[in-house]
Parts: structure tokens; C-alpha cells; sequence
């Protein structure tokens, strides 16, 4: 049986005669699914969300990722894709599961994995002898070993590796660039079991140009140390850009030259760390595990979130200096988009820093050309109408259209005195004072601003 339903499966892959269905059509399960329809394979894709469902049927993509549009529509017309809404009728006739649901924290920052569990209770009833169940999600370690094969393996009554085939392959891909990423990054799998690596190897080569073979739970640890990575030397650039700050230099410039040392690569600080994945996956990673004190994880976690407060106060201080009444003063925010050129708010540091000011009854107008979220404050329907009459303008995400600001227009625009908070450092500073506009911006030190004396140095709570 095992040789047998190994070689058919090879044989199914290369023909593309294998039925896949993606469970889930996020920004993770729409370029997967699009991506195997454009290989050749007649994919379905699920999802609760019947808006989503319809869009996908249309043709239409749902998020805004370059190339993706056009990827779908045609997959879509060829009749290759197809959206559902979750049902047990199309997992039913599939050969391939992949699961690319959310796996988020809760608020004691504790992985929450209902979507997941729920997904594999529908997925398991179904599996037969020869199903390939994929995991796309990011999971903390032991998850495949521990929940996924056991769940499988009880509802299915089959063994893993023997009569059904299951791996872990966590997706790399950076939204705005997901469907290059998804080809051209290398792409870990990990198989419970050799039978299963193989399997899904052989599968994702069809679209990827390289993969590597490892094993579940080393992959699964792979994923989230990557993450982490990433969230620690974030952590580090903020706390260097502090540190600038108060030396009165430009963490630009330090960073630029310490960079130029061959071993050195200093990420970029700015207003706090957004995104689905960076401010979660580092509690994934530590998840019951024994902790040594101090613990430079979830230390770097801490300074990536006082980002945002450091740009609140940066804000107070640029209305104090101006000699501006807190609250009948008019802040205008650029972006509550987690990064550059994403249509995407999930845990963005605009939220807190919307939040606070709301909180402190100061006038809050933002502009996001890329997607609708506004936090609670009031939307404006273009820059001009948000930079108007504004005391402050504070710059949170780097759209590429917010690169180029004409800083004359923009201060004709606010109101006198005005301040610009650059949390991305995107605003010439030098222009900027020239013009008259009080700058301050993430790292960038200035002598006279000088606030803390070095030798007599409290703690930043
Ligand atoms: N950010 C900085 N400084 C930097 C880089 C990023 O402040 O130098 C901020 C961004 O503005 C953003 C947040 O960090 O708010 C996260 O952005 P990101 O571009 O680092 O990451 P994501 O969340 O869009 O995608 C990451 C990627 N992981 C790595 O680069 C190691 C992506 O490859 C993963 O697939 C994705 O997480 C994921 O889904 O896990």
C-alpha cells in the first residue's frame, strides 16, 4: 500500500491530476491557491467570509497584492480556481488539504489556535488513504506532532506517513511582494515522516524554485525563529534610535555606517512593529518553554511596543514647544497601514498611538489611501484635506506616496507654528527646519534638544 499510493501520488502531482483545496483565503491562501491553479491544478479555495467567496468568483481579489489580480482572474476564467464556502462536499473529493487559517495570540499573548482546530475537526472527517493535509500556518513548536497528527490520525482511523501523508510548510512570503516571494524564496518542508516530506516536496516544486527538506518540528521552530529574528533586530534598531536621540546624532547616518561593517546589519527603527505576524510569533516561539531571565524575546517585544508611546510623547513635546493647547489642537496622521504600500492594519502602531490621542480629546485626522481603517478617528478623502489646518502632522506609515511631500505646500496648509513627527524618517529634516517647521523624527538626535543629561539617566517606562 505505502509504495503503491507514494508512486501514484508522484505520478497525480506530475500529471496535475491531483485536486487541491486551500482552506482559507487570506493573504496567505489567495496567492497559494492562485499560484497551484496557475501550475495546473484544479484548486478550490475556502473561506467563511461569503463577501470573500463572491469576490473570488468573480474573479476579483479580494486584497490588494500586485500581480494577484491578474493571477486569479485567469484562473478563475479557466475554470482552474474555484471559491466555495467552507464545505465538507469539496474537501470530500480533494486530494491535497492546505490549511492557511489565522493562528493569533490572546490577550494574556497565549496562541490561540481555534481557527486551526476547527478547520482539522471539518478536514479530518474527510482525509481517505493517499490524502496530503499541508499546514501553512505559522503554529508554536510541537503543534504537528502534538494537535495536528493526533487529531488527524483519530478522526481519520488512518496512520500517518503509512496511509495519509502530512506536512508542515510555513509560508515566507511578505505581503506586497507574496507571489515573487512564494516562487523565488527557498521553501521549508517538513513531513511527519520521510513518506510525507517526499510527497509534499514533490508537490510544491511545481511552483517553487527551491525547497528544503527538513523535519515538522524543526520547521516549525525555522518559521518562528525567523520572525523572531526580524522583531529582536527591530528592537535593537529602536533602542539604538533612543539612544541617538539623546546623543544629539542621526540613527540614520550611525546605522548607514555601522552597516558598512561586513557582519552588521541594523534593521530600520521606527513608530512600533504592525503586521499579523512580527508582534505574535515571538510569544509563539517561546510558548512553554522555560524561560531564563532576562529573556531578550520578550524584552524586544517591550521596546518594539513603547514605540508608539515614544511617538506620542514626541507629539506632546512637539505642542509644547509650539506653544500649542493640547486639546484644541488638530493632529493629522499619515497611514494605518502596518507598513508601506499594504492594504493591511492588522496590529498597526497607528492603533495605539489613534488611541491615546483620542483619549486625550486632541482632534485626530487620518488619510490612508490604501484601505479604510481608521481607528476610530476621523477620515480624511486626501492628504490636503488631512494636512489642513493641522498643528501636527504625524507620519506613521511609508507609502511611497507619502515619500515625496512637498514640505512648502504642506506648510501652507497647517496651521502657524507648525510640527512634523517623522516616524520613518521619509522628511528631510534640514528642509524641513529651514521652512520653519519643528521636526522631529524616530533617531534623529538634535544637540540643542537635548533632554537627559548622560550621567543622571532614568529608566523610559
Ligand atoms: N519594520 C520596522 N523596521 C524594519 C522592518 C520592518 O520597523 O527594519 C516594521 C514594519 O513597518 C512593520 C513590521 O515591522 O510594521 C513588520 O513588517 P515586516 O516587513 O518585517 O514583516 P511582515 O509582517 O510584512 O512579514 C514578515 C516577513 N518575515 C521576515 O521578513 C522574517 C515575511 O517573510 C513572513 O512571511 C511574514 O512575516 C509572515 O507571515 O510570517
Amino acid at each position: 500500500m505505502k509504495s503503491i499510493g507514494m508512486r501514484e501520488l508522484v505520478k497525480n502531482i506530475q500529471d496535475r491530476s491531483l485536486r487541491l483545496t486551500i482552506v482559507g483565503m487570506g493573504y496567505v491562501g489567495l496567492p497559494t491557491a492562485a499560484l497551484f491553479a496557475d501550475a495546473g491544478f484544479q484548486v478550490i479555495a475556502l473561506d467563511i467570509k461569503r463577501e470573500i467567496v463572491e469576490a473570488v468568483t468573480r474573479g476579483v481579489s479580494p486584497i490588494n497584492e500586485p500581480g494577484l489580480k491578474n493571477l486569479l482572474s485567469s484562473n478563475v476564467q479557466t475554470g482552474r480556481l474555484r471559491a466555495k464556502l467552507n464545505s465538507t462536499e469539496a474537501l470530500n473529493q480533494s486530494d491535497v488539504i492546505m490549511i492557511c487559517v489565522q493562528t493569533p495570540i490572546d490577550q494574556y499573548k497565549k496562541p490561540s489556535l481555534s481557527v486551526l482546530m476547527n478547520a482539522l475537526e471539518e478536514v479530518g472527517k474527510t482525509i481517505k488513504k493517499g490524502s496530503l493535509v499541508i499546514i501553512i500556518s505559522t503554529v508554536p513548536p510541537g503543534t504537528m506532532l502534538e494537535k495536528v497528527k493526533q487529531r488527524l490520525e483519530s478522526l481519520s482511523g488512518l496512520e500517518v506517513d503509512d496511509e495519509f501523508y502530512l506536512a508542515y510548510v510555513p509560508e515566507r512570503i511578505a505581503p506586497g511582494k507574496a507571489l515573487k516571494e512564494f516562487v523565488e524564496s527557498p521553501r521549508l518542508i517538513g513531513g511527519i515522516g520521510s513518506n510525507s516530506t517526499k510527497i509534499a516536496v514533490e508537490l510544491f516544486k511545481t511552483v517553487c524554485q527551491k525547497v528544503i527538506e527538513t523535519d515538522a518540528a524543526t520547521a516549525e521552530v525555522s518559521k518562528l525563529a525567523e520572525n523572531t529574528f526580524r522583531d529582536v533586530n527591530i528592537a535593537f534598531a529602536n533602542q539604538l534610535a533612543l539612544i541617538c536621540e539623546q546623543h544629539g546624532v542621526d540613527s540614520t547616518k550611525v546605522i548607514e555606517l555601522a552597516n558598512t561593517h561586513p557582519r552588521v546589519n541594523i534593521h530600520t527603527p521606527g513608530p512600533g512593529v504592525g503586521g499579523p505576524c512580527l508582534p505574535k510569533d515571538p510569544y509563539l516561539l517561546i510558548n512553554k518553554t522555560k524561560q531564563i531571565k532576562p529573556n531578550i524575546i520578550k524584552s524586544a517585544r517591550q521596546i518594539n511596543d513603547y514605540m508608539p508611546k515614544h511617538i506620542i510623547n514626541l507629539i506632546l513635546q512637539a505642542l509644547n514647544n509650539t506653544e500649542k493647547d493640547v486639546k484644541s489642537s488638530r493632529i493629522a496622521i499619515l497611514g494605518t497601514a502596518y507598513k508601506g504600500n499594504v492594504d493591511d492594519s492588522r496590529l498597526s502602531p497607528s492603533e495605539p498611538i489613534i488611541h491615546e490621542l483620542i483619549s486625550l480629546g486632541i482632534k485626530t485626522i487620518v488619510y490612508e489611501p490604501y484601505c479604510n481603517e481608521r481607528f476610530g478617528a476621523k477620515m480624511a478623502s486626501s492628504l490636503n484635506e488631512t494636512i489642513e489646518g493641522a498643528d501636527c502632522l504625524v507620519i506613521i506609515t511609508d507609502h511611497t506616496e507619502f515619500k515625496n511631500l512637498n514640505l512648502k505646500e504642506i506648510k501652507n496648509l497647517m496651521n502657524s507654528k507648525p510640527a512634523i513627527i517623522d516616524g520613518r524618517r521619509i522628511i528631510n529634516p534640514h528642509e524641513a527646519e529651514k521652512l520653519g517647521i519643528l521636526y522631529y523624527g524616530i533617531g534623529f538626535g538634535k544637540r540643542r534638544d537635548l533632554q537627559l543629561s548622560i550621567s543622571n539617566v532614568e529608566p523610559i517606562e
